[in-house]
Formats: C-alpha cells, structure tokens, sequence
C-alpha cells in the first residue's frame, strides 16, 4: 500500500522513494512542495473538466517527475466523486457534492499512458493521463 497520510508521512515517503522505481507506484505526498503545480479537476454531470471548462474526461498531461497537486472539487450535487489513478494507487478521498480535496503526488519518471477515473462511476468518468517527457 503506498497511500500516506498524514504524522506518519516522513518516515512512509522515504520509504516510498525507495520502492517507487521497482514496484511503479509513485510517491504520495502528505504536503505540496513549492515547485508542485496544480491542477484543478472538476466533477460536473458525471463527467470531470480540468479548470471547470473545455471537454468531458480531457486528456491530462504531465511531465516524467512532475511533482503534482490534483485537486477533485465535486460540483455536483448529490453525488460523491473520486479520482483514481489505479496504476499509480494514487486516490483522491471520495469528495461529497460542493467539496474539494486533494492529492500530492510525483507523476512517474516512465513515459506513457495511464487511466483516471472515478471509482464510483469509471464507466462515464475517465479518461487518460499522457506523462511526457521533461521539457
Ligand atoms: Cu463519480
């Protein structure tokens, strides 16, 4: 299990950097260091739009190493949403309707194609996130 939360995370962090490159888990982060850039993913009629906008289950892009804060805001009403990287084990805490929450975490240094979904509704709500690169 790689999720850490809170007192218990420095010692669970370090340990993590450790596994990350042989188990292919990425880190998770109990605070958003400075350098983290943050995306915002909005849960609207069960589908989700980076920034509140643009097109249903967009295609999220990251760099190899990018040290991310993804924030869930559920501005659905009635309906508790996640945000699920399966392959990262990366989970946001399912987030009642007009709340937010978030996860800090280091996309992985492997380039290529990984799956986001909602667990309570993956078959209308996923989508992909593309890791590239540094640039
Ligand atoms: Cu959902």
């Amino acid at each position: 299990m790689t999720i850490t939360r809170g007192s218990r995370g420095q010692v669970g962090v370090a340990v993590l950097l450790g596994l990350a490159g042989l188990a292919g888990f990425v880190p998770v982060l109990t605070d958003a260091p400075p350098e983290s850039r943050e995306i915002v993913v909005v849960a609207s009629g069960m589908a989700f739009y980076v920034d509140g906008r643009g097109e249903a289950n967009p295609r999220i892009r990251m760099e190899a190493g990018e040290t991310i804060k993804l924030v869930l805001w559920n501005k659905q009403p009635g309906v508790v949403h996640d945000f699920v990287v399966g392959a990262w084990q990366v989970a946001t805490p399912r987030v009642r309707s007009r709340e937010r929450d978030s996860i800090v975490f280091k996309a992985p240094e492997a380039i290529g194609h990984y799956v986001y979904e909602c667990s309570p509704h993956g078959a209308m709500m996923h989508g992909v996130i593309e890791v590239i690169e540094t640039q």
